[in-house]
């Protein structure tokens, strides 16, 4: 079997999705051989606790992208496509399917170590052929195991966009959850605190402030965001440069107002101009390796958050610091 069909083999194709199409839907035909960008679905919602919505994620991105016929990016003067060819394998398949069902913790523990096996397989498998996945979650605790699994060997700076420090060691019972990932991250030495940024964060507890401060996590909050974007862009690019680097973005970095669907909506939160100006302080030295693209909402045939989400997708996927297409 070659490495297509093993790959497809986990996944349920875009087209048999509740979005039914593909990210994008390109104009040109993308094949996987052709592709530097791999999209992939994790619709899992089991742990989120407040709106129960970001299972729908996958397929509001893919259903508004597929809409939004124009891959110009307007501002850079560029296709999307000179940068990255996108292919979409479509969502991961689980063993255990029926997650919606979970309801002891011994189950929920049970998933989230298959899952982190199912991801472990696929990131490798993408590695080894330098593709760079996207994953559009779902909940944010998938980003555990997808930077797990990439950062092997590499070190790259995680910078995390979000409301929210998700770095509570144990919530309601639950070690592997939505707010405990980069918690566990550092506390089983996947990531040094220094290797980990945080951005746009407001909320937070005073045990999650103390840990991040501990093991000297980079932190710019909203306040630092709002008085003061240049400096949180110098630093920025500063510290990506020739780095590897790998982005963990939660929707909810941006302010409520932009999110009619998301389970964890917060005020005081960024614009899209600040967070395209703190992408675009990236510099062009810095090599991507991954990104995952985590609790987008999908609610009453509302779009406006899948639209965002897809054009922040978009301006990221153009930036220079994208690994090159073999040509
Ligand atoms: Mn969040």
């Amino acid at each position: 079997m070659d490495e297509l069909s093993e790959l497809e083999e986990l996944f349920t194709k875009p087209e048999n999705t509740t979005a039914g199409i593909s990210f994008c839907d390109l104009p040109l035909p993308v094949t996987f051989d052709s592709a530097n960008v791999i999209i992939l679905g994790a619709p899992i919602d089991i742990t989120t606790t407040f709106g129960k919505t970001t299972s729908g994620g996958p397929k509001s991105i893919r259903v508004t992208s597929s809409k939004q016929i124009e891959t110009f990016i307007f501002e850079k003067n560029i296709e999307i496509y000179d940068k990255a060819m996108i292919y979409d394998l479509g969502d991961i398949n689980f063993r255990i399917s029926s997650y919606d069902n979970l309801e002891w913790l011994d189950d929920i523990s049970l998933f989230w170590k298959s899952f982190d096996e199912s991801i472990s397989n696929i990131m490798n498998k993408l590695r080894n052929l330098n593709k760079m996945p996207v994953v559009l979650g779902g909940e944010h605790t998938i980003t555990y195991s997808i930077y797990k699994e990439l950062s092997r060997g590499q070190q790259p700076l995680l910078i995390h966009f979000d409301a929210h420090r998700d770095m509570k060691s144990i919530y309601d019972g639950m070690t592997m959850c939505h707010t405990t990932p980069f918690f566990h991250l550092i506390e089983n030495g996947y990531i040094k605190g220094e290797d980990l940024v945080q951005i746009g964060i407001r909320q937070a507890d005073k045990e999650e402030n103390r840990f991040a401060i501990e093991n000297r996590v980079n932190t710019f909050d909203a306040w630092d965001c709002y008085n003061g974007l240049d400096k949180v862009m110098k630093w920025i690019n500063k510290n990506t440069r020739d780095r590897k680097i790998y982005i963990s973005f939660d929707i909810d970095a941006y302010d409520i107002s932009y999110l009619p669907c998301t389970g964890t909506p917060e005020p005081y939160g960024l614009n899209p101009f600040q967070v395209l100006n703190l992408i675009n302080s990236i510099d062009e030295s810095a090599r991507l390796i991954g990104l995952d693209f985590v609790e987008t909402g999908f609610r009453n045939n509302d779009f406006r958050e899948g639209a965002l989400a897809t054009q922040t997708i978009l301006r990221i996927l153009s930036g220079a610091f994208i690994p090159s297409l073999q040509k």
